[in-house]
């Protein structure tokens, strides 16, 4: 982010200037604290909620690594960044008294303004912590509701992300973050003045909190109406799901060559996005981005984002995109994506609906590539890709059309010279594969999907055969 901005100002007189401003961004500390498996469980669950708790199986170094892209995808200036191993946890400040107060040095000489905690902290740690080293301190559940809030887009969104936050912050107080607060034009999560939370006010909270959930049954009420005018238009629905940054987006951009938000941050997509797609034999299927996964998402937002994810649930086939430049973190990232949609009810039965997108694949080695090509070679449900380089992406519409087809019927009809509608009803809803003309009129042999057939038959009954009791 540049460190000035303009902003527009109008003057007394009317006349738009510029002024500009600067702006720093804060400076932020990374810090990856690393426990026992059976430590990790008692620390998550200091705090709210009961996350997945993955973070064990991870290694640090990757944990780090996305600690700090999520920081950065907050604009912060990375000062420094480090790994604590803990062996015990001291309940008032998570690490020990030694390590708190040689950080609290190293803080204070590189003027660090932020220190963020990649882990889940309870309020009580939160509090001591800023305490003991004068700085504001977000832990992982904060930082995530944060980049959440920055990102919403639709009115739903917004809702959701708020909402989560409150029932957040109930149990926090949070210190105004002044310069991240200037910076952003959100919710004032980080506190601000006249900020509800600021107040410390439990009952001001409830309140918003029951105004907003109000709002956002009302928002997804309207967009269940919306879900069930597309469930008309009858075009299969492919989900685009996957883990924070691998590539979904540029995918669905290259696809639908739609201008949707695809950039090197992570959760760059909060709302799924819809868009019509032709596959390369005419049929149509609507493609959606959906919001990225992650590990340890705070409980608070994986109840916010089920609205979201249902898109996923109710597609009729799943492409688990997967960042494959670096094997081992696909992997362990891979375990938390189909943990979640286990979670969802997406059992092994839909299996058979999902693809895996190896993507990335301009980042591998010649010998990386070899290999991988050699596995997805043995695995039908795997198409490689580059979204960056289109590398894949007509196997990948190939495979899904294929799949899609597999649960077509053909059928045939005869038709008058005077039945136009009719013809151009069919030639919509289903694909003409012959055709043959005469003075009579027309015979079509056509494919349907499962629902298209459902709708021809309400509509011209009987007059629908089979193809292999009358060949065309
Ligand atoms: N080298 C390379 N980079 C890619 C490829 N696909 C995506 N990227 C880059 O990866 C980054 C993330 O891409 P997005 O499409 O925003 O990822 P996403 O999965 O939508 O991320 P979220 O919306 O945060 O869940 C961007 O910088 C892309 O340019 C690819 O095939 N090769
Ligand atoms: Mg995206």
């Amino acid at each position: 982010m540049s460190r000035k901005s303009r902003r527009r100002k109008q003057s007394a007189r009317g006349e738009i200037t510029f002024q500009i401003e600067e702006k720093r961004p804060t400076r932020a500390f990374v810090l990856h604290v690393s426990l026992p498996s059976a430590l990790l469980d008692r620390q998550l669950s200091s705090g709210e909620g009961t996350a997945r708790r993955t973070q064990a199986r991870r290694d640090p170094e990757h944990q780090l690594a996305e600690a700090v892209a999520l920081a950065k995808a907050l604009d912060l200036d990375i000062a420094g960044r480090e790994i604590i191993t803990l062996s015990k946890i001291h309940p008032a400040t998570l690490l020990g008294p030694g390590k708190v107060e040689e950080l609290g040095e190293h803080l204070h000489s590189t003027g660090t303004e932020l220190v963020i905690v990649n882990t889940r902290l309870s309020p009580g740690q939160q509090r001591n912590l800023e305490k003991a080293w004068d700085v504001k301190v977000l832990d992982r559940t904060g930082l995530i509701l944060e980049i959440f809030g920055r990102r919403a887009r639709t009115k739903e969104g917004r809702l959701q992300v708020e909402l989560a936050h409150l029932n957040y912050q109930k149990t926090r107080l949070v210190r105004s973050w002044t310069h991240l607060e200037r910076q952003r034009g959100g919710f004032g999560f980080m506190g601000g003045p006249g900020e509800t939370q600021i107040e410390a006010d439990r009952r001001l909270i409830s309140e918003r909190i029951a105004r907003l959930t109000h709002q956002l049954e009302q928002v997804v009420r309207t967009r269940e109406l919306h879900r069930k005018a597309r469930r008309k238009v009858p075009y299969p629905v492919i989900a685009l799901a996957g883990y924070t940054n691998t590539g979904k987006s540029t995918l669905f951009n290259h696809l639908t060559r739609a201008n949707v938000h695809a950039k090197n941050q992570l959760f760059a997509t909060l709302d799924p996005t819809m868009r019509l797609v032709s596959l390369p034999h005419g049929r149509k299927v609507m493609l959606s981005d959906t919001v990225g996964f992650i590990s340890d998402l705070p409980t608070t937002l994986v109840a916010a984002f089920r609205a979201t994810l249902e898109e996923v649930v109710e597609a009729d086939i799943i492409l688990h995109v997967r960042d494959m430049s670096d094997e081992e973190e696909a992997e362990a990232q891979a375990r938390d994506v189909e943990q979640v949609l286990g979670e969802l009810g997406i059992d092994e039965e839909r299996r058979d609906r999902m693809l895996e997108v190896w993507n990335k694949a301009d980042l591998w080695t010649p010998e990386t590539r070899a290999r991988l090509e050699k596995l997805a070679d043995r695995r039908p449900n795997v198409v490689i890709t580059s979204a960056l380089t289109g590398e894949g992406l007509d196997t990948l519409l190939e495979r899904l059309e294929n799949l899609l087809s597999a649960d077509d019927e053909m059928r045939i009809m005869d038709l008058k010279p005077s039945e136009g509608a009719e013809m151009a009803w069919l030639y919509r809803h289903a694909e003409v594969l012959e055709r043959s003309d005469s003075e009579e009129g027309s015979r079509l042999l056509l494919r349907f999907s499962p629902a298209e057939l459902a709708r021809a038959q309400a509509r011209f009954g009987d007059r629908l055969r089979e193809p292999d009791t009358s060949p065309l």
